[in-house]
């Protein structure tokens, strides 16, 4: 299948902290990961939890995603030493789950870690009315300040406490499903509410380049070198 990567990403990459690539994957692909994230969730999830870490671990499914030839293919774009899988994990919402995702660098969950950067593919169509991504352009240049605050989930237990943007320097992300959103641990990011009684699932992957494994990267047990380093 084709892989809608354009050319400049890198630049775009390093000027915004992320890139947005349409028809990543296609809906009827969206439609086979929702179907078994529901059931990794009824089999495996907390009672009440809205994330769930460690989906390429419990499904080849996922673990297919998350080599993919066009997610890896989008990621050597912005990753000139290789590409290496950490982990995933689903973060959903739904009419009984609404919450925003409060607004976060990545790195607050992996501090003294080398870089990484994910992947967020949302398996529903995004939008601000059900729970999208929100994301500051350029954010990842500065450093932040962190409060723990977390939601009564018990998930996202990191905020930022010294937030200095404008509500017009936040992107809301109105994507189809299957478009994928690559940004760095170090870009500020949220998610809105969802009002709109309906689901929104996204599968989020995590990557750096390849090296000897840190301390960190032991409890993800199916990390893999999709790209040597050159
Ligand atoms: O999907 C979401 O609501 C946001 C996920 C997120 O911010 C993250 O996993 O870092």
């Amino acid at each position: 299948m084709k892989n809608n990567v354009s050319s400049g990403l890198a630049a775009k990459f390093e000027r915004d902290g992320f890139v947005i690539i349409p028809d990543l994957i296609s809906a009827e692909e969206c439609d086979t990961l929702k179907t078994e994230a529901r059931r990794v969730l009824d089999t495996f999830n907390q009672p009440g939890a809205s994330v769930h870490l460690h989906m390429a671990a419990t499904s080849p499914v996922f673990r297919a995603l998350a080599e993919d030839p066009r997610v890896v293919g989008a990621l050597r774009e912005v990753m000139p030493h290789g590409v290496m899988f950490l982990s995933d994990k689903i973060v959903y919402k739904s009419p009984d789950k609404t919450f925003p995702t409060p607004w976060h660098i990545d790195c607050f969950y992996w501090r003294n870690t080398r870089p990484k950067l994910s992947v967020w593919i949302p398996l529903d169509d995004a939008a601000a009315e059900n729970g999208t991504l929100t994301v500051v352009p350029g954010s990842h240049r500065k450093d932040w300040k962190m409060v723990k605050m977390g939601l009564p989930s018990g998930d996202f237990v990191n905020e930022i406490s010294d937030a200095d943007w404008r509500d017009g320097d936040i992107v809301t992300c109105n994507i189809k499903r299957g478009t994928g959103i690559i940004f760095s641990d170090r870009l500020v990011h949220g998610s809105t509410s969802n009002t709109a009684g309906k689901d929104r699932y996204a599968i989020i992957s995590t990557y750096h380049a390849p090296a000897p494994d840190e301390p960190f990267d032991l409890d993800f047990p199916v990390r893999k070198v999709l790209v040597p380093a050159s």
